[in-house]
């Protein structure tokens, strides 16, 4: 008995000291768990191919101090379950470094808790509801929160059109982000003087408006407000105009991507979006970034391929930090996790969206935010107008 007790002993030790011993592989995993598939790909589409791009432009640098990045993909579908199940596989099966995801704040409300407590650093690529930083000390985003962004479509619509009083405002209520930014559009609209006549809900999966649109006619507004994500958004929009709606609309920031355009067609004209990246921001960073994606892509990048970049450069970036004072070879994963937290949290960062740090939450610091209007060329070419 006493033998075999310590021969348990032995094994249980030596199991611990093997998972203690687990060193970083080469190239550097990073995880990447984005929606690839569902309705949400419409929105996860255009962060794939940020960070794909990211790792070859970073590759084509000397990687890390001269260690290539490999990017590990993870579908995270359209929900918390996908998202925490792509989580789990990037911690625990791919062994990352640190984790750039999940695409909805309402997957991150679900999937983020698991890496705080497995101490892998995450860095939202897209969450833009109130709260995402303060899940956790390894939480930090690179996507401005709706409290910055929101309230500038509101400033931009009412300079495009002075005499806007009434407004409907219109929100996803099974979504974290959706009702989020709702928030902040209701608030900044009174803070306007504007009148929010009626304010509608619906649902994600939602796809035929009638009951909203009909509301929306009944209040006689000048300006609609939709928070929702883009095949949603999408939708609701198209309805608004066949309905005979011919005000302004805004739209937050779910419907931010051109794979919109094939829901809305021609009504997605003249939509109002605030930007929290712009292809003219003039730092030589961005420049080149924009003129070497325009190269391979044949287009501007758009914003949430321009965040997504970010946030694999950002743990790029504070990796080159820690791999000048010890090559990243000679860590301890778990270890190289916690400093890349750390490092992430202090550092500075020179990226697409500008100069960029974050607080000691991980919430993101960024100077710069811009708005701009779709211009439907057709019912299927379109594109995002920057405006001044
Ligand atoms: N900003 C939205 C959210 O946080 C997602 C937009 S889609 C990339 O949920």
């Amino acid at each position: 008995m006493k033998h075999l007790l310590s021969t348990t002993l032995t094994l249980t030790a030596l199991a611990s000291s093997y998972a203690a011993a687990e060193k970083v592989a080469t190239p550097i995993p990073i995880g990447i768990a984005v929606a690839q598939t569902s309705n949400t790909a419409l929105l996860g589409q255009e962060q794939v191919i940020g960070a794909r791009f990211a790792e070859k432009y970073i590759n084509a640098r000397g990687g890390i101090n001269g260690t290539p990045i490999k990017l590990v993909f993870q579908d995270t579908g359209g929900d918390e379950a996908g998202a925490i199940n792509a989580f789990q596989n990037l911690i625990t099966k791919d062994k990352v470094v640190g984790i750039v995801g999940p695409t909805l704040s309402q997957q991150a409300f679900s999937a983020d808790p698991i890496a705080d407590r497995a101490k892998v650093p995450v860095v939202g690529p897209s969450n833009t509801a109130k709260g995402i930083p303060q899940i956790g000390n390894f939480v930090a985003r690179v996507s401005a929160p709706v409290s910055v962004v929101a309230p500038n479509a509101i400033r931009t619509a009412l300079r495009l059109d002075p005499k806007i009083k009434k407004v409907a405002v219109l929100y996803a209520q099974n979504d974290a982000f959706s009702t989020s930014e709702t928030g902040t559009f209701q608030q900044t609209a009174k803070d306007q003087g504007l009148t929010v006549s009626t304010v509608q809900k619906f649902l994600t999966t939602d796809s035929d408006f009638t009951t909203q649109v009909t509301a929306v006619l009944n209040a006689d507004v000048d300006l609609v407000i939709v928070s929702g994500l883009a095949n949603d958004g999408g939708n609701l929009v198209k309805q608004l105009r066949q309905l005979g709606y011919k005000g302004s609309i805004i739209g937050g920031n779910g419907l931010n991507t051109s794979n919109m355009f094939p829901v809305c067609q021609q009504y997605c004209d003249g939509i109002i979006i605030a930007q929290a990246y712009s292809p003219a921001q003039p730092s030589a960073n961005n420049q080149l970034f924009v003129k070497e994606y325009s190269a391979q892509y044949k287009k501007a990048p758009p914003q949430f391929a321009a965040q997504a970049f970010t946030g694999v450069q950002v743990v790029v970036d504070a990796l080159k930090v820690i791999d000048r004072k010890k090559k990243l070879g000679e860590w301890e994963l778990a270890d190289l996790r916690v400093a890349l937290n750390t490092q992430i949290l202090v550092g500075k960062y020179s990226t697409p969206l500008g100069a960029i740090s974050f607080d000691k939450e991980g919430e993101l610091q960024q100077a710069d935010f811009y708005v701009a209007q779709i211009k439907m060329k057709d019912a299927k070419t379109g594109s995002f107008v920057f405006l001044k």
